[in-house]
């Protein structure tokens, strides 16, 4: 259904990391389905691709047209990829079959922030890779690792310029997409700040929080005359990449706490297409996320599109949030 791009990017960047071809061809072919959602996203309007879908996903939203076109071209892209035996998306109910013989499993958010996209906020997309285990027909088993497990991990930000974050366990790497439609490295070792002054969280949620997220955000509201002695600014920009992204551009916390709108979702983002692929990136670049009691990478899997709380940043932030929520 869509021819993508055939750029082959780790070629240039990677070989001191003797990376198999099968990773390279899996992370190739991520790559090149998201230089073809780019071109997608940046036409909006042109290309009629903006606004709803009329259709909805397992999570009970409303689809938007990008979703379901970005959805498409990543299944396309892997599908046709040797070294990929399946693949889960957070606009899929299950997961589905790719090659028999294939190595890697790829797990993604095809279109994150899809609710920016008619406002031309930045959206973008998230995968996580990891290795099939078991040598049996692929079953949804084979997905359920824990984030600690993950290959690689990253995103490809649509904004103000399309670019790629990547780590392959050895650090986090920056890529902005030029004008011939390659990535090219523009930040190596992103490392995060063990302090912030600036916190994410989308405040219309604060009666709905427990208490000591409340006595949290509370307490950096209070400025440089509460316990913490200092001013913070806020940012939330509703698309999780965008925070992401700025968090290990600047520093940052990031959060989406579990709140009382519905007792029995753990929070409102997904494990395994979000907060470990997210987690793996913050760890990396020196930054912790935890679910508000354990480091989210250490979490069971018990379900492709279970939802987790997400407390992700500044170390010295996240340690804090972990101490009030242990009193
Ligand atoms: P809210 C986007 O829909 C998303 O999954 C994340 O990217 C983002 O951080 C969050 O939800 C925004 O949620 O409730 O503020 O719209």
């Amino acid at each position: 259904m869509f021819q993508t791009t055939s750029y082959n990017f780790f070629n240039q960047y990677f070989q001191k990391h003797n990376l198999s071809d099968n990773l390279q061809s899996t992370l190739n072919a991520i790559v090149n389905a998201c230089i073809d959602i780019s071109a997608k996203v940046r036409l909006g309007a042109l290309a009629g691709v903006l606004g709803e879908a009329g259709s909805g996903n397992i999570q009970g939203e409303n689809q938007k047209k990008l979703d379901v076109i970005a959805n498409q071209i990543l299944i396309d892209a892997l599908q046709k990829t040797p070294a990929v035996a399946g693949l889960a998306s957070e606009e899929e109910d299950s997961f589905v079959e790719a090659n028999e013989n294939g190595e890697y499993l790829v797990l993604f958010d095809p279109l994150d922030g899809s609710s920016n996209i008619d406002v031309n906020i930045s959206v973008g997309t998230i995968f996580s890779v990891l290795k099939k285990n078991s040598s049996t027909k692929l079953c949804l088993q084979d997905f359920l690792q824990k984030g600690r497990e993950q290959v690689a991990a990253g995103y490809v930000l649509y904004g103000v310029q399309t670019q790629l974050v990547l780590s392959l366990g050895d650090g986090v790497f920056g890529f902005t997409l030029n004008d011939n439609n390659q990535f090219i490295l523009t930040k190596q070792n992103f490392s995060l700040p063990e302090s912030t002054a600036e916190f994410a969280i989308n405040m219309s949620n604060q009666r709905h929080w427990e208490s000591p997220m409340q006595t949290y955000i509370a307490e950096l509201l209070a400025g440089k005359d509460g316990v913490r002695g200092k001013n913070y600014n806020m940012r939330w920009v509703a698309s999780m990449v965008a925070e992401v992204h700025r968090i290990l551009t600047r520093g940052g916390i990031f959060m989406y706490p579990f709140d009382k709108r519905d007792p029995n979702k753990p929070g409102k983002l997904r494990l395994m297409y979000e907060a470990n692929p997210m987690s793996m990136l913050i760890e990396q670049a020196g930054g912790s996320s935890i679910n508000a009691i354990q480091n989210i990478l250490d979490i069971e899997p018990t379900g492709l599109h279970q939802r987790v709380a997400v407390i992700l940043g500044a170390k010295e932030e996240v340690k804090h949030v972990l101490s009030l929520h242990q009193k």
